[in-house]
């Protein structure tokens, strides 16, 4: 067992947090180190673990002692396993304590997720640092060489179990005051504001098979309203269209976004840890990437499509290309859609067979504990 101080800057949405919230836990559970999370914006975390105060200084969930991470920065031991998510700086009292230390501690950045080719190979490199200190970046991804994906070791049995289930996802919908349909298809939509939401709600309300769409509370609900000319759509809140019925969800717990996930046909998911877990659900997905500056993030996007889309027959891989192409772009989803109608079967029987070569891989928790007994036995 070793101590891990993991810092988490919330920059912007909830992806931050996510996935060290994430981590801290798994390290706890299946690593049995104590970890504590330090993190700048409690209020995101309590969106994410509601049995959270959002004013305590320090607090004990599952097993993970939360922080506050405040200025000035309390005088603390640094932990053997220092982790800055995502290059957030650290504070500058730490790294000095870091630095005076016996053993240094061993530092890693842990990077952005991205399928481009290079992440394999800045994956584990050094950088040095003033006092003699060395920090490693440590990148997540979806091929060998790189740091792989979070997932519990559990995480693929209980979510086959649950979809094995139908009374237990009944009970849970049923918590979200979701009632399925006869023969309709369930889609859960997480997005950042689109614009080529309206054309494919279009498309949804004309289609033969009823559709019923269940979007948390977040960013795409400005995009719902407009198109149904509401000024407020509120969790709890129901429409009707055509085919399509629109459920309006509370933001729900983390574990309980992955049921959501399990339950549903397909989901429209961003960022990057709604993305991984919707790949773990194994049913298609749908992915609004995090746009960045410059456009560089359609180089990512691309890269995942390139990785994700070998299997499939060339035909449903372009209509499937597409669709992602239009939501990024915010415009032609209701061709987009349409091209692939046909194609669900196929695109099922894929996103459970890209789960299943994503899952033979070591995952992300499992893979940083390789590299922290590697380093040690470097540095004994
Ligand atoms: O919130 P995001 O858009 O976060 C993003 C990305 O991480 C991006 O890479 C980063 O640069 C940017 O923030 C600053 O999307 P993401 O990553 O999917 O994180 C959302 C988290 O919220 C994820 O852990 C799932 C969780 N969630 C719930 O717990 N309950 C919910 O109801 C929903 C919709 C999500």
């Amino acid at each position: 067992m070793a101590r891990w101080d993991i810092f988490c800057s919330v920059v912007d949405n909830y992806g931050d947090i996510g996935v060290t919230w994430r981590l801290a836990r798994q390290l706890v559970a299946e690593q049995a180190h104590s970890v504590r999370l330090w993190v700048d914006e409690l209020d995101a975390f309590v969106r994410l673990c509601p049995d959270a105060s959002i004013g305590a200084e320090c607090q004990y969930q599952a097993g993970v002692e939360v922080r506050q991470w405040r200025e000035p920065f309390p005088v603390v031991e640094p932990a053997e396993v220092v982790i800055e998510a995502f290059a957030c700086q650290l504070p500058p009292s730490y790294i000095e304590a870091m630095a005076r230390d016996g053993t240094k501690p061993l530092w890693l950045n842990l990077e952005y997720l991205s399928a481009e080719e290079w992440v394999a190979g800045c994956h584990g490199l050094p950088s040095p640092q003033p006092g003699g200190l060395q920090k490693f970046f440590f990148f997540p991804g979806f091929v060998a060489g790189t740091g792989g994906l979070l997932r519990e070791a559990d995480l693929l049995t209980r979510r086959r179990a649950f979809q094995g289930d139908v009374s237990a996802q009944q009970a849970f919908l049923r918590s979200l005051g979701v009632t399925r349909q006869a023969g309709a298809r369930l889609i859960s939509l997480f997005a950042y504001e689109n614009p080529a939401l309206a054309g494919w709600l279009d498309a949804l309300v004309a289609e033969s098979q009823p559709t019923q769409l269940l979007v948390p509370q977040g960013k795409v609900l400005g995009d719902l309203q407009r198109w149904f000319g509401e000024t407020q759509l509120a969790p709890g809140d129901q429409r009707h269209r055509g085919n399509l019925q629109i459920h309006v969800l509370p933001f729900v717990a983390q574990d309980d976004y992955d049921r959501l996930l399990w339950c549903c046909d397909l989901n429209a998911v961003r960022g990057e840890d709604s993305f991984i877990r919707a790949q773990w659900a194994g049913r298609p997905l749908l992915w609004h990437i995090y746009p960045q500056e410059e456009g560089v993030h359609w180089d990512k996007l691309e890269a995942f499509l390139a990785l994700f889309s070998p299997e499939l027959p060339p035909e449903i891989s372009a209509a499937h290309a597409a669709l992602w192409r239009a939501w990024n772009a915010g415009r032609g989803m209701e061709q987009a859609w349409s091209d692939l109608q046909n194609a669900w079967p196929t695109l099922q029987r894929h996103a459970e067979s890209w789960c299943d070569i994503q899952a033979d891989r070591p995952d992300l928790a499992t893979a940083l504990e390789q590299f922290y007994l590697n380093w040690l036995s470097y540095a004994a």
